[in-house]
């Protein structure tokens, strides 16, 4: 398997989490999304994913090489071929209430946080830096705030229960950027102590930006 992404892309750090917790090796390949206007503009990506974003997985089943985009469906896909250590709870459900926090991070938050939305705020709509991070901090806040009261339900040592699943794998990605960009995170007791939880889990340690190859 080979995984195409980058040290500080949230949505690869995801499938490096769920890869490590099911341990799978794959090869890790850098793409810069910064370097020379961002190498996921290269025709060479391209063809892995047309639309210019990291992560894409490599593997390969008896048709031979297939490539895969989209963090959430890549776990999904190891979910269903690899079924060692399960990412989700027993029960319909226990998933619902699992799949359901990792989208509201996946599909609400991160989106709108995005490398690309950023630039074209400041670069296309003349947005200041200023309020930028105004708006970064805003969805991170919004979404935040909902996540807590989910958590306050449904957590355990983690994000559902007592073991690692979809929703922490989605949930440290984004407390990693929120830190990154100085949001104040003291109003969410649970999504505090969850990260501090999972930066001591082996699978998540490994999977964390600074430790990548690339990470500069
Ligand atoms: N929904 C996609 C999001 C992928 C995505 O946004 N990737 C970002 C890095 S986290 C990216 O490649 N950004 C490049 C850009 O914005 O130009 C997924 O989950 O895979």
């Amino acid at each position: 398997m080979k995984l195409y992404g980058y040290w500080r892309s949230s949505a690869a750090y995801r499938v490096r989490i769920a890869l490590n917790l099911k341990q799978l090796d794959a090869e890790q390949i850098s793409v810069h999304l910064v370097k020379n206007g961002g190498e996921q503009h290269s025709d060479m990506f391209a063809q892995l994913n047309p639309q210019h974003l990291v992560p894409a997985l490599v593997d390969e089943d008896d048709h031979g090489e297939f490539n895969l985009t989209q963090s959430l469906a890549i776990i999904e896909y190891l979910e269903e071929q690899y079924p060692q250590y399960s990412l989700l709870p027993q029960g319909a459900k226990n998933r619902a209430v699992v799949r359901a926090m990792a989208q509201l991070i996946a599909c609400e938050i991160h989106p709108l946080d995005n490398l690309r939305v950023l630039q074209y705020l400041v670069k296309d709509m003349g947005v200041s830096e200023e309020d930028k991070m105004n708006w970064y901090h805003h969805w991170i806040h919004l979404g935040f705030a909902a996540l807590e009261k989910q958590l306050a339900v449904h957590s355990g040592k983690f994000s559902f229960g007592d073991s690692p699943s979809l929703a922490d794998i989605c949930l440290i990605p984004q407390v990693y950027n929120a830190y990154r960009f100085n949001v104040d995170l003291s109003a969410y007791p649970n999504i505090v102590r969850i990260w501090h939880t999972c930066q001591a889990h082996p699978a998540f340690a490994a999977a964390a930006p600074e430790q990548q190859d690339d990470a500069s």
